[in-house]
């Protein structure tokens, strides 16, 4: 039985309906500290969770026989910026409940997302390795830093079986991001659709590593299905896709909407991206347990254009 936490989010939303479709509505739980109003969390068992309540996660748990869980609760880059201190509390004791829950033997098995923000300015820019240079310069890459460590020593002292991915920025339709600084390649979409211009927040030649969702939920899923022998990586895996700028991303949607003006205002953000790489080797992924993308640049964009024309206009 499985318990996504935070499942009402960008990435949780998406990955509940995968889970559902590869466990069956009746072994996956959905949680979050508000229910969303997405038609998703209506087609299935639904629990108001404060992922920083070990007593309620764990009645939880215990009320539903969970074996595995999805902590995907987190503030992002942009919103921890703002209130580090929430940032920190929620990104790293939630973390240390259900790492606990699993050295206890509550649960069996733990998912829990990392981000490509754990590499900072010192880090190499392009291909940046599984194991590198690691100096984070933004509360939400420092809280996966630390996240990742104890993730690793959970499972070295304690026998925890928890997985990792390091995300890139994720592009979905479906659901919305929520304090990203990778955010304008959700935005662009839906302003190309319904008004035809973009004002970007980050520079035209800010490169950064991105993914469709359809690609990060089958490696959530993909990771948590691997024998254990073959997730070596306890920390976090590098996983990789595509990597553009803003310009090059609108000249892809100029493909669709040959009419599409973009325009750019950087602001704070700016200087989160520049903290992160511009591209991910992710080699040991695909050594260990066979990672591999599909969604290339032109399929990602026609995929958001398409379903969003359905959906907004
Ligand atoms: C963010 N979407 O922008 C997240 C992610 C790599 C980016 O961590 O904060």
């Amino acid at each position: 039985k499985v318990l996504i936490i935070g499942a009402c989010g960008q990435i949780g939303t998406e990955l509940t309906t995968a889970l559902r479709k590869t466990y069956g509505f009746s072994n996956v739980v959905a949680s979050d500290i508000r229910k969303s109003d997405n038609e998703v969390f209506n087609q299935g068992a639904f629990e108001v969770l404060d992922a920083r309540d070990k007593d309620a996660i764990k009645a939880c748990v215990e009320k539903y026989a969970i074996t595995d869980v999805y902590l995907m609760a987190a503030l992002l880059s942009a919103t921890a910026e703002k209130q580090p201190d929430f940032a920190w509390d929620l990104n790293m004791n939630s973390l240390f409940h259900v790492l606990n829950l699993a050295k206890e033997k509550v649960i069996q098995k733990v998912f829990w997302p990392s981000s490509i923000a754990v590499f900072g300015e010192n880090s190499p820019k392009k291909n940046t390795p599984q194991h590198t240079i690691m100096e984070p310069s933004t509360v939400y890459g420092i809280s996966k830093l630390a996240g990742e460590r104890w993730c690793e020593y959970y499972h070295k002292n304690h026998g925890v079986d928890v997985r990792s991915i390091r995300y890139p920025g994720l592009i979905s339709w479906k659901a919305n991001p929520g304090g990203g600084t990778t955010d304008y390649a959700v935005e662009i979409f839906h302003e190309a659709v319904q008004k035809g211009s973009y004002t970007c927040f980050l520079r035209e030649d800010t490169s950064l590593p991105m993914m469709f969702m359809d690609d990060a939920v089958r490696a959530t899923i993909d990771i948590m299905n691997a024998d254990a022998e073959s997730v070596k990586v306890r920390s976090s895996y590098n996983i990789a896709a595509l990597s553009f700028t803003p310009k090059e991303l609108a000249e892809a949607i100029q493909e669709f909407i040959p009419n599409f003006t973009i325009a750019y205002a950087p602001d704070s953000r700016q200087k989160i991206a520049d903290s992160w790489p511009e591209s991910i080797d992710d080699t040991t992924a695909t050594t260990d347990w066979n990672w591999s993308h599909t969604f290339d640049m032109k399929a990602m964009v026609s995929e958001m254009i398409t379903n969003l024309q359905r959906e907004l206009v």
